[in-house]
């Protein structure tokens, strides 16, 4: 096992890596091959489900990036079946109480620190290939956990959340945060804004990563400097769809 973004996060690097909308792992590929650091297989707006996520998480591994699984609900069978296909870390949207953030770090870790279910035969244990001690001890230090704040109440509750032990990573989902507000859609409110830069301080206050959806490099920068590592960029689609409407511009414009 080996996990990009856990070691670079952990040398106080910045990680970037956009959220999949396909199922496909040759976007993964493509992705990997661009530079990115990791990819988020998004099981909570996209289509994708377990087999073909597995097969994108493969696809990760083959160009030496971090497959993380954002799952569609807090749900310990959700995160155990992602953990089981091979993903470097799970990541649980709505996230708004100390026991919400409870029940995520349970459910991602084996015994002692939770109550993971187990099978030794999943793709993660190298389908049985791994000596079994050995592969519950890496599991647990080698998957990440990652949690999104993304609603007023999350906010609110940022000190209880941030006591959580197992929890490694903050994300703070500008989107959810906007409607949670009541302006949706418009993440460079002050309201937003004001509201992120308080859970990051605090997060970063208590010496955890802190990670946020961008759209732009500015973006990207912006939030970077504020000591933000894991940065979410966009979707494959959104990127896709700019890629070529640059292109048609520029050929129309001569
Ligand atoms: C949000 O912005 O709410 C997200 O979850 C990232 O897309």
């Amino acid at each position: 096992m080996s996990n990009r973004i856990q070691n670079e996060l952990s040398e106080g690097k910045y990680v970037v890596g956009p959220f999949m909308k396909l199922a496909s792992p040759a976007i993964v590929e493509i992705m990997g091959k661009a530079g990115f650091d990791y990819v988020i297989i998004d099981c909570e707006h996209g289509p994708t489900n377990m087999l073909q996520a597995e097969d994108m998480v493969r696809a990760a591994k083959l160009v030496g990036i971090s497959p993380v699984i954002r799952v569609s609900a807090n749900d310990p069978v959700m995160i155990s079946r992602a953990l089981d296909i091979g993903a470097d870390a799970v990541q649980v949207p709505q996230i708004s109480t100390k026991e919400d953030a409870e029940r995520v770090a349970k459910a991602a870790k084996f015994a002692p620190l939770g109550e993971r279910g187990s099978c030794p035969y999943v793709r993660a244990a190298e389908y049985s290939h791994l000596d079994k001690k050995e592969y519950f001890k890496k599991a647990n230090e080698e998957t990440m956990v990652i949690i999104h704040i993304e609603g007023e109440e999350g906010a609110k509750n940022i000190d209880e959340i941030l006591s959580v032990e197992g929890i490694d990573v903050i994300f703070i989902g500008p989107y959810d945060l906007s409607q949670s507000l009541g302006v949706p859609g418009e993440v460079d409110h002050p309201k937003v804004v004001e509201m992120m830069e308080m859970v990051v301080e605090k997060a970063k206050g208590k010496g955890k990563t802190v990670g946020t959806f961008v759209e732009s490099p500015e973006g990207a920068h912006r939030w970077i400097d504020l000591g933000v590592q894991y940065i979410s960029y966009a979707g494959d689609t959104g990127i896709i769809y700019q890629a070529c409407k640059d292109i048609m511009q520029q050929i129309q414009s001569v």
